[in-house]
């Protein structure tokens, strides 16, 4: 079979979620045999510029890096690089590749979708995250166009039946090899510029790391309270700009520090490293998941609290008990007093260690599901095959 052409296309609604799921499917896809030419188009470079620092904003093309992390990686790496398109009103537009990928139904041009249907392109919508059970029975399905074009709905899921979730081949095992040896650790939190007392804390000093990436109203300040009722110290490490209402620096046996952004191999060590996650939205919920470390979600909040569905449907598929299940509703309901309790309860040494071996588990379990970008080549493969029968 004649390897696949792909044109991804990526509007930034709002935070780096959009273009954090983009970016990462390009780069997987660009990597797979099936694969020709890639393309990702993205309207706002200065938010993918946060995320993938080789980034130029300028540029109407570029190819980039698709595994950079600067030292952080083997030297056995072989440099790939994705062709990115900032995707304009005027921005010149090629013929349509095999594949186009509108990623949350953002819409191509329409001068595009009429390249498409003198290529026959398959269409895929791919959809947001969620573990809700109507998902199975939505993903895949077909949506006949007026203009004769294949489209389908592609869903992510945690369940068989749905697109799975992103995950690049060996992810596991480079995270077991990378936590394996403690040196890499300490690489990486030189690399976050932190005073040498926290580093010596974290890496010596038995401290607890605590990421916090979450929205701007998780009752951040009733983490750091449950935090101080514990003996052993935390350092807690918020991506710039996150959660701007708490205070920085120490407060009893927490110390609270500002760190810059990561590219996204970056930010998968920096999970890999900490004892707890706090993440939020849909890609580090993900990659949280594939660091096998205890984590507190905090979802994307929704109209009418749909949000809160969604995340009753994720905490019945999850196996963790019910201290953290309840601090989780409480840190998405900002209900600061009652995610203490929970939490103090879940990080009492009996439920932590449930907790870890529960988030140890889960993380093995998940990965035995086909990828998310090995399920979407094989089912643009099969539509197209039998296409051409
Ligand atoms: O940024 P987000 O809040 O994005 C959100 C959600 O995706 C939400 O569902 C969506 O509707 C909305 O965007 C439009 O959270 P998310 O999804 O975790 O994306 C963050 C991305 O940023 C992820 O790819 C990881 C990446 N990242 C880095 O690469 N380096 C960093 O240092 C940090 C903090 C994040």
């Amino acid at each position: 079979m004649r390897p696949l052409s792909f044109d991804i296309f990526c509007r930034v609604v709002d935070n780096y979620g959009d273009i954090g799921v983009c970016w990462r499917l390009a780069r997987q896809l660009s990597g797979m045999a099936g694969v020709a030419d890639l393309r990702l188009w993205v309207d706002d470079l200065a938010t993918f510029a946060r995320i993938a620092p080789g980034v130029r904003t300028g540029l109407a093309i570029q190819h980039i890096d698709a595994e950079p992390s600067q030292g952080l990686l083997g030297q056995d790496r072989q440099p790939r690089s994705v062709e990115i398109r900032h995707w304009t009103p005027h921005a010149p537009l090629p013929e349509a590749h095999d594949i186009v990928v509108e990623a949350f139904a953002c819409d191509p041009p329409a001068d595009f979708i009429e390249s498409m249907v003198r290529r026959d392109s398959l269409w895929i919508n791919l959809e947001y995250l969620s573990a809700e059970d109507w998902v199975a029975s939505c993903h895949a399905q077909p949506s006949l166009q007026r203009n004769g074009l294949r489209k389908a709905f592609f869903f992510p899921g945690f369940t068989p039946g749905t697109g799975g979730l992103l995950r690049e081949a060996d992810l596991l095992i480079e995270r077991d090899r990378w936590q394996a040896d403690p040196a890499t650790r300490a690489t990486l939190l030189a690399r976050l510029a932190l005073p040498d007392t926290d580093i010596d804390a974290l890496v010596s000093g038995g401290a607890r790391q605590i990421l916090l990436f979450c929205y701007p109203d998780a009752p951040a300040q009733a983490l750091v309270d449950a935090l101080n009722t514990q003996q052993r110290a935390s350092v807690m490490l918020v991506p710039s700009g996150v959660c701007p209402g708490l205070a920085r620096g120490r407060h009893a046996n927490v110390t609270v520090r500002d760190i810059p952004f990561l590219d996204q191999a970056g930010f998968d060590r920096l999970l890999w490293t900490s004892d707890l996650n706090c993440v939020r939205g849909e890609d580090s919920l993900i990659r949280a998941l594939w660091a096998g470390r205890p984590l507190l979600w905090h979802i994307y909040s929704q109209q009418d609290l749909a949000h809160m569905t969604k995340l009753q449907a994720w905490l019945d598929l999850s196996p963790f008990g019910n201290p953290v299940r309840q601090a989780m509703t409480c840190w998405n309901s900002a209900d600061g007093r009652g995610f203490s309790a929970a939490l103090e309860s879940a990080l009492h040494p009996s439920a932590w260690q449930a907790w870890q071996a529960a988030s140890a588990s889960w993380s093995q379990q998940l990965a035995e599901q086909t990828d998310l970008a090995t399920s979407l080549l094989a089912f643009c493969a099969q539509a197209n095959a039998r296409q051409k029968r």
